[in-house]
C-alpha cells in the first residue's frame, strides 16, 4: 500500500464528515460569550450619507455595541486593501468596510449592530436612522463613461477606475496584411459564486494579550490575516485566522471583505466575540460579483484560416467601490484570450468602469469562461466566413508541439498535446453517436445541434515572479509540512484551505505514496495560521494540487530518505537497499529484515541516543516552500447536445463531454467530479443566471428564485475522456484544473444552440442565453 497511490481512484477522505453532517462550517463556532452582528446595508444605489443616527438602536434592549462607518474608519489604518492595480500608485477607488460619506451601491453596508442574538441585531439595525442625499445611479456602461457623467469618486477624474493594456507582437501590420477581418461585440452578464454556505466571520479580540482571534470561511487565511493586519494596523503575528470546513468557495471567499474587519472592530469595542454571517439576501448585493463585461474584438487572418492578430477593447463593470481583486478579473480575460491558439499579434486595451453596483471580484475560473468564450466564438465565425470546418481552423492555429515553451501575451503555455485532445473529444462524441441523434431528430423537425469549445487554464500560480511583476501584491508560493510521528503516522501541515475539491484527499495520497503508507494513516490539518505553514495566496487559481501537491512531494521525498537513513542504520544496512510499503521499511532480499515506521517513528523521538545516526537530528518532519518556475497550462475540449425549443426559446442539454489533459492526475476520481461541477456551474452562466439591476440602479435579484442555478434536471449526463502530459517544470508533472469544467461550457452550449439552430442564422454573442434572449436572436436571425 502507499505505492500507486498517486493516480488511484479513491473516495474523498473528506465525505464522510461532509456527508453525514458531522463537520463543522463556520456557523457552527459558537464561543462563549459571543454575539452575533447583523449589517445595516444601503437600499440606495447612490446616495450622500448626511447623518446616521444609532441613539436607538444602541438602547435596545440586548445591543452590546453599533458601529457606523465613520466609527469603523477611526478604528483602521488603511482603506479596503486591493491586491491588484494596475497602477498602484494612482488613487485606487476602495472603501471603507462600512460606507463613510457616500453609499455606491445598492447593499452596501452603513452601520452594524452587536447583540445578544442575530435576531435582536436585525431589529436594532432597523433602528437606526440614516439621512441620505439621494445622487444620480450610474448603472451602464453607457451611462458611466457618457460626458458629464455624475462621477462616483470625487477625487478621479471620470468613472473610469483604471485602463491596462495586454499585448504581444505587432498588431497594426497583422491589420493592415489581414485577408479576412472579423468584428464581434460580445456581452457578458452579470453573475456571483453562489456558495450553499454563505460567507461568515467570528472575531475576537483579546484585550489582554492583544491578539485577533479570527475564525473565517474563506480559501486564502493566509492572505486574509495579512490583509486584516494592513487595514487594523496589527503585527500579523498577532493575528490568528482559523477556517472550518467551507461550504463552498467558488472563489466568493478569496476575496476580502469589509465584514472581517467590522466583525473585529465590533469585538473590540464590545469585548466579547462578534458572529458576522450573512443571509442569502445579502449575499446577493455583498458577496463579490463577476462575469460583467463588454468586449468588442477584431479578428485578422489569412484567407487560408491562420489568425494572424487579434485586438479590441474590454469593458469590466465595475462596482460602486472596487473590491479585494482590483481589476484582475478583467485583466485575466484579456490575458489568456488567445487561448490554445498561436496568435503572434494582439492587443487589447482593459478599461475597468466604475458603476453602482456591487463590488466586482473573483468567481471561478476568474477571466477565463470569457476570453474561451471570445476565442471559440472568433474562431467558429472565421470558418463559417470561409466555409470550412471549424476544427480545421483550431487545427491549423493550434500551438503545435514542437513551439513550447511557447509565450502568449501574459503567461507562458508549458506544453500539451492539443490536436490530440480535440481528437480524443470528437471520438468520444463519435462513440456516443450524437450526430445520428441530432440528424435523426432534425429529421423530425427538432432542433438539435452539437456544440464545441476548446480552453486552455492557467494553472499552479504563482510563480511569485510572475504574479508579484505583474503587480499581485501576493506571492505565488506555497509551504507544505509533512510529519511521520513516533507511531508512524504521518500528518500533512497545509496552509490550503479544504472548500470541497479534495485536497485533504489529494494531499494524503502524494504524502502515502512517498512514505509508503496506507491511505488512512495520514491525518491533513489546514486552516489555522497558527499551525500551519505559509501559503501565502491561498486556495485559488486551480493551484492547490499543482502547487502545494509539488511542494508536499519534495518534502515527504526528503523525509522518506531521512526514514530510510535511520532505518538503515538500525538495521545497519545501506539505505539503498530499503523498500517502504505499506508502512514497514524492508531490506530488499532479505525477508524478514524490517522495521515498522512505528519503530523508526520511536526510534526518532523517543529513543535518540545512540539509535539515531550521529549525524541525524531527531523528530521526522520534512517542509517544503516551493515557488514554481512558471505556470502549468491544463486544457480540454467540451462537446455538447443541446436541443433548443424554436417556440419558447427554452434551451435542453442533452450530453456533456470533456477531453482533458491536467498533466500527471493526483485523483482521477476526484478530476471527474471536478469536471462536472465546473461544467455544472458553467451552464449556469450560460443559459441560466444573472444579476439584475432596475431603470433606477435597484438590486432586482435578491434570491435564487430570481438567481437561478441549474439543478440536477437542467444538467445533463456527463463523459469524460483523460490524457496526461505531465507539466515538466513541477515535480510530480501535476496541473490544476477545479477551474476547466466552468471555463470551457458556455462557448460549447452556445454552439450547440447555434449548430440547432443552423437553419436560422442565429449567432450567440451574449450569456446567458435566457429564453426571451434566444427568441430574440431567432427572430433576428430569420429577419422577423
Ligand atoms: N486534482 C488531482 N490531480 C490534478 C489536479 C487536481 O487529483 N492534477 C484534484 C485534487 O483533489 C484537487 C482538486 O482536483 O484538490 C482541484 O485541484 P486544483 O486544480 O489544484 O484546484 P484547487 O484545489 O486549487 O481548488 C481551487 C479551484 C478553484 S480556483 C475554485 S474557485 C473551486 C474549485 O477548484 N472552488 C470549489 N473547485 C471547487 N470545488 C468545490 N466542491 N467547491 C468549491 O468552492
Amino acid at each position: 500500500m502507499g505505492e500507486g497511490l498517486i493516480g488511484a481512484r479513491v473516495s474523498r477522505t473528506e465525505d464522510p464528515r461532509l456527508l453525514t453532517g458531522r463537520t463543522r462550517f463556520l456557523d457552527d463556532v459558537r464561543l462563549p460569550g459571543m454575539l452575533e452582528a447583523a449589517v445595516l446595508r444601503s437600499t440606495l444605489p447612490h446616495a450622500r450619507v448626511v447623518r446616521v443616527d444609532t441613539t436607538a438602536a444602541a438602547a435596545h434592549p440586548g445591543v452590546f455595541g453599533v458601529v457606523t462607518g465613520a466609527d469603523v474608519r477611526a478604528a483602521v489604518v488603511a482603506r479596503q486593501p486591493v491586491v491588484w492595480w494596475p497602477d498602484p500608485g494612482a488613487p485606487i477607488p476602495s472603501g471603507y468596510p462600512l460606507a463613510v460619506d457616500a453609499v455606491r451601491y445598492p447593499g452596501q453596508g452603513v452601520a452594524a449592530v452587536a447583540a445578544v442574538d442575530r435576531a435582536t441585531a436585525e431589529d436594532a439595525a432597523e433602528l437606526i436612522e440614516v439621512e441620505y442625499e439621494p445622487l444620480p445611479a450610474v448603472t451602464t456602461v453607457e451611462q458611466a463613461l457618457a460626458p458629464g457623467a455624475p462621477r462616483l469618486h470625487e477625487d478621479l477624474p471620470d468613472n473610469v477606475g483604471a485602463r491596462v493594456l495586454v499585448e504581444k507582437g505587432d498588431v497594426a501590420a497583422a491589420f493592415a496584411e489581414a485577408e479576412v477581418v472579423l468584428r464581434e461585440s460580445f456581452r457578458f452578464s452579470r453573475q456571483l459564486g453562489a456558495p450553499l454556505e454563505t460567507r461568515g466571520v467570528v472575531a475576537t479580540w483579546d484585550p489582554f494579550t492583544g491578539r485577533l482571534d479570527v475564525w473565517l470561511s474563506t480559501q486564502a487565511p493566509e492572505l486574509v490575516r495579512e490583509l486584516l493586519g494592513e487595514v487594523l494596523g496589527l503585527p500579523v503575528g498577532r493575528i490568528r485566522v482559523r477556517t472550518p470546513d467551507v461550504g463552498g468557495g467558488f472563489g466568493t471567499k478569496f476575496d476580502f471583505y469589509g465584514e472581517e474587519v467590522v466583525a473585529a472592530v465590533l469585538s473590540r469595542v464590545t469585548g466579547r466575540p462578534v458572529k458576522l454571517v450573512e443571509d442569502r439576501r445579502e449575499s446577493f448585493v455583498a458577496s463579490s460579483h463577476s462575469r460583467e463585461q463588454r468586449i468588442e474584438v477584431e479578428l485578422a487572418a489569412r484567407a487560408d484560416g491562420t489568425i494572424t492578430g487579434m485586438r479590441g477593447t474590454l469593458h469590466g463593470v465595475l462596482g460602486g467601490v472596487v473590491g479585494s481583486a482590483g481589476l484582475s478579473p478583467c485583466w485575466t480575460t484579456a490575458a489568456t484570450m488567445t487561448g490554445p491558439y498561436d496568435i503572434p499579434a494582439f492587443r487589447v486595451d482593459v478599461v475597468g468602469v466604475l458603476t453602482n453596483r456591487s463590488p466586482y471580484g473573483s468567481y471561478r475560473g476568474y477571466g477565463l469562461p470569457k476570453s474561451n468564450f471570445v476565442h471559440e466564438h472568433m474562431v467558429e465565425a472565421l470558418a463559417r466566413r470561409l466555409g470550412v470546418d471549424a476544427h480545421a481552423v483550431r487545427r491549423r492555429n493550434f500551438i503545435a508541439p514542437s513551439a513550447f515553451p511557447y509565450p502568449g501575451p501574459v503567461f507562458v503555455h508549458d506544453g500539451g498535446r492539443y490536436e490530440e485532445c480535440l481528437d480524443l473529444c470528437l471520438g468520444a462524441v463519435a462513440r456516443a453517436g450524437w450526430a445520428g441523434f441530432a440528424a435523426a431528430a432534425r429529421e423530425r423537425g427538432e432542433a438539435v445541434g452539437i456544440g464545441y469549445s476548446f480552453h486552455t487554464e492557467v494553472s499552479a500560480f504563482g510563480p511569485s515572479r510572475i504574479v508579484n511583476r505583474g503587480g499581485l501584491r501576493h506571492s505565488g508560493f506555497d509551504e507544505e509540512v509533512v510529519r511521520v510521528d513516533s507511531t508512524g503516522h504521518v500528518t500533512v501541515h497545509t496552509g490550503l484551505s479544504a472548500m470541497g475539491q479534495g485536497i485533504h484527499t489529494a494531499l494524503a495520497q502524494v504524502a502515502a505514496q512517498c512514505l509508503g503508507v496506507p491511505l488512512d494513516h495520514v491525518t491533513v490539518i489546514s486552516g489555522d495560521t497558527d499551525a500551519c505553514p505559509y501559503t501565502g495566496y491561498g486556495t485559488g487559481a486551480s493551484r492547490a494540487a499543482a502547487v502545494g501537491g509539488a511542494a508536499l512531494l519534495t518534502a515527504a521525498t526528503r523525509l522518506r530518505a531521512k526514514v530510510l537513513r535511520i532505518a538503515g542504520h538500525v538495521l545497519e544496512v545501506s539505505p539503498d537497499d530499503l523498500d517502504v510499503a505499506d508502512g514497514v521499511v524492508s531490506v530488499r532480499g532479505v525477508p524478514g529484515a524490517a522495521l515498522t515506521l512505528a519503530q523508526v517513528g520511536d526510534a526518532a523521538y523517543r529513543r535518540v541516543d545512540g539509535v539515531l545516526p550521529e549525524d541525524e537530528t531527531p523528530t521526522l518532519e520534512e517542509r517544503e516552500v516551493y515557488d514554481p518556475v512558471d505556470t502549468a497550462t491544463s486544457y480540454g475540449c467540451t462537446a455538447v447536445l443541446a436541443s433548443v425549443d424554436v417556440e419558447t426559446g427554452v434551451v435542453t442539454l442533452l450530453g456533456h463531454l470533456i477531453a482533458h489533459d491536467c498533466g500527471t492526475v493526483i485523483n482521477p476520481l476526484i478530476v471527474d467530479g471536478q469536471l462536472q461541477g465546473g461544467a455544472a456551474q458553467g451552464i449556469g452562466g450560460a443559459l441560466f443566471e444573472q444579476l439584475s439591476y432596475g431603470p433606477s440602479g435597484e438590486a432586482l435579484t435578491r434570491s435564487f428564485t430570481d438567481y437561478l442555478l441549474p439543478t440536477a434536471v437542467e444538467v445533463p449526463p456527463f463523459g469524460i475522456e483523460h490524457m496526461s502530459t505531465p507539466a515538466e517544470h513541477v515535480p510530480g508533472g501535476f496541473k490544476g484544473m477545479g477551474e476547466a469544467g466552468v471555463v470551457g461550457a458556455g462557448a460549447a452550449v452556445a454552439h450547440a444552440v447555434e449548430d440547432a439552430l443552423s437553419d436560422r442564422g442565429v449567432t450567440i454573442t451574449s450569456l446567458p442565453i435566457t429564453p426571451p434572449a434566444l427568441l430574440a436572436a431567432i427572430r433576428k436571425g430569420t429577419g422577423r
